[in-house]
């Protein structure tokens, strides 16, 4: 599909930019795994500190990045499936909110006036820039999602008895739960946390402040998540060269997602005296609820992929998978894709260890937490992002892929490094290893009185991963980049691989509208999150002051 210029340019730049940033992020990553491991024990070369680069790099791969990248996919899917575009004045309102917002967040962070870590929690203190940059940051992705809702109730109305696109439905599902999840941490940024840090209010509740954080932080993983599973189940199988198992498998996974991607915050916060027992064992058991649909998810892929390997002629109970095409230039796009499931089955188990209330004692702020989220955000997430960003920039420019042989490799780098990586935090953070903690200066720096020495192989298998993955990154930037540096060679365009389903899909009128969903999720979050918004009002205590490092 031929795609107006002024799109393609609102899209590359919402790919350069974050990318760009990206460059520093996955510098900091490197630089975390070499300061936990005692190999350094002062900050980076850039002389930045510990808990700065772990800001930089929380902010920038898990915000800016996914966020500008939620954005771009979802511009490029609305065109493409809905044949409209968005609206010019509304994407480029959404792109310049974007930008501003992220350079006032990177100018805090970068001056030190942020070290606040993604999850910004009071006491700790930061500059009202980095406040107010992120919330511009978000209104922007706003904007954007009002714009295609728009677009997609006129499409609607001329298309009554016709299925909404699966894509559709999970780019509308994925920005509801944004857009819902946002509201509270755009209270907790706007009413608490710039007021306070103004200096205009002296003490913050520091429990209201977390939990509205979490209201946010928990459903933000989906938000990530999402347009990763629409390209598991509108391209994957036609890039794997078969159809889709079941289109209404993905369509009631989009809709569960809608109703408990939210109200399971709490499972963040088992450790907090000030949230009661009963709140907490509720959200725990629909945290469970919530890995439904990528259970469902997980046996339609399975299933879709097993056709289309059988399709080119595999056979056997599992030797068919040798059929499937890994290293393919031409659909370079399977090789991350899935990459990123095999990564997400273990990402998914570890993820239901920690959402076991009991359980999650032993795990909760050790490192078997980055463990588990880079077997995530880092696995399904992050690949999505790196091969559609390829995939991008090389039909809207019109050039071709640079170095395309090394572009094929490049997921499986990335995840043989995830995998030693994660084993190594997984591990350590079984015998306690703490997160977020510069063990380098400490526990691993023999000229400390903290040192001990329980966490040297697991912090080095840590540094090993995070190694392989900073050369992947490396590579992915040579890739990215080359791309755009090249010569034009075709036409600018959108074509996605699209899966057609392999059973005849039927229209489901449940599963192609939101209004009945959109009601369900309003009250089991209101269920959920009454008492856990009460407990934090009720049981604050004293209010704490501000605490600058
Ligand atoms: Fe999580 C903490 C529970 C999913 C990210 N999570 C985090 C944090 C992050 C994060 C960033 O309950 C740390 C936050 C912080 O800074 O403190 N998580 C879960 C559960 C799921 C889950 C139950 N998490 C994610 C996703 C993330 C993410 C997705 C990012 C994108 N997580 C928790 C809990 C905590 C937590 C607690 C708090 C811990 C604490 O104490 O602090 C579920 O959604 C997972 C369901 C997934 C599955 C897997 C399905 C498998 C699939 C792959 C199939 C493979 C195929 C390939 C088909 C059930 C879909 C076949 C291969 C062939 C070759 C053929
Ligand atoms: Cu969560």
């Amino acid at each position: 599909m031929n795609v107006s210029r002024y799109l393609k340019n609102i899209i590359l730049i919402e790919l350069f930019v974050p990318v760009l940033l990206l460059t520093i992020g996955i510098y900091h990553g490197l630089m975390q795994v070499i300061y936990r491991a005692g190999v350094i024990h002062q900050a980076s070369v850039a002389k930045l500190d510990y808990y700065q680069g772990l800001t930089l790099h929380g902010v920038i791969n898990a915000i800016v990045l996914t966020t500008f990248f939620a954005v771009a996919f979802g511009h490029a899917t609305i065109a493409f499936f809905l044949k409209r575009e968005p609206g010019r004045k509304a994407s480029l309102l959404s792109l310049l909110l974007m930008v501003t917002g992220t350079l006032m967040a990177a100018a805090a962070m970068l001056s030190g006036k942020a070290s606040v870590l993604y999850t910004f929690y009071p006491p700790l203190k930061a500059h009202p820039a980095f406040y107010i940059g992120t919330a511009m940051l978000i209104v922007g992705s706003w904007v954007a999602y009002w714009d295609w809702s728009v677009i997609y109730v006129r499409w609607k109305r001329e298309h009554k008895e016709e299925n909404t696109p699966l894509a559709v439905i999970g780019t509308l599902v994925n920005f509801t739960i944004w857009f819902v999840c946002t509201l509270a941490v755009a209270y907790e940024v706007l009413v608490l946390l710039v007021p306070w840090s103004l200096g205009w209010t002296t003490g913050i509740n520091v429990m209201l402040a977390r939990t509205l954080f979490w209201f946010f932080g928990h459903a933000l993983v989906y938000f990530w998540l999402l347009p990763a599973y629409i390209m598991f189940y509108t391209m994957l199988p036609k890039l794997a060269g078969g159809k889709l198992y079941s289109g209404t498998a993905g369509r009631i996974a989009f809709f569960l997602f809608l109703l408990f991607s939210i109200p399971i915050g709490v499972h963040h916060q088992f450790g907090e005296p000030s949230i009661g027992r009963g709140v907490k064992l509720t959200q725990s058991l629909l945290t469970f609820a919530v890995a439904i649909p990528s259970f469902i998810t997980a046996f339609t892929i399975a299933a879709s992929l097993e056709h289309a390997a059988w399709l080119r002629g595999g056979r056997g109970l599992y030797s068919w998978i040798w059929k499937l095409p890994f290293f393919r230039k031409d659909v370079f796009l399977f090789g991350y894709l899935i990459n990123g499931l095999i990564l997400f089955i273990f990402g998914g188990l570890t993820g239901l260890v920690n959402a076991s209330y009991s359980l999650n004692n032993t795990v909760h702020n050790t490192s078997f937490i980055p463990g588990h989220f880079h077997l995530t955000v880092a696995g399904p997430v992050f690949l999505a992002i790196l091969g559609m960003s390829i995939f991008l920039v090389s039909q809207l420019t019109g050039k071709k892929i640079y170095l395309p042989a090394i572009n094929t490799i490049i997921p499986y780098l990335w995840t043989v490094g995830v995998l030693i990586f994660s084993t190594g935090l997984m591990w350590g953070g079984l015998m306690g290893e703490p997160r977020r903690t510069n063990m380098g200066l400490t526990y691993l720096n023999p000229a400390s009185e903290l040192y001990h020495s329980y966490w040297v192989i697991s912090s080095m298998l840590g540094l090993a991963g995070g190694g392989i993955m900073f050369a992947a990154g490396f590579l992915y930037f040579i890739v990215f980049f080359g791309t755009f540096l090249r010569k034009r060679s075709a036409a600018p365009m959108i074509d996605f691989p699209v899966s057609e389903s392999l059973h005849e899909e039927k229209r489901i009128p449940l599963f192609d509208t939101f209004r009945p969903w959109l009601v369900v999720m309003g009250f089991i979050i209101f269920m959920a999150y009454l008492p856990a918004i009460s407990d934090a009002l009720n049981n604050t205590g004293k209010k704490a002051p501000p605490y600058l490092p």
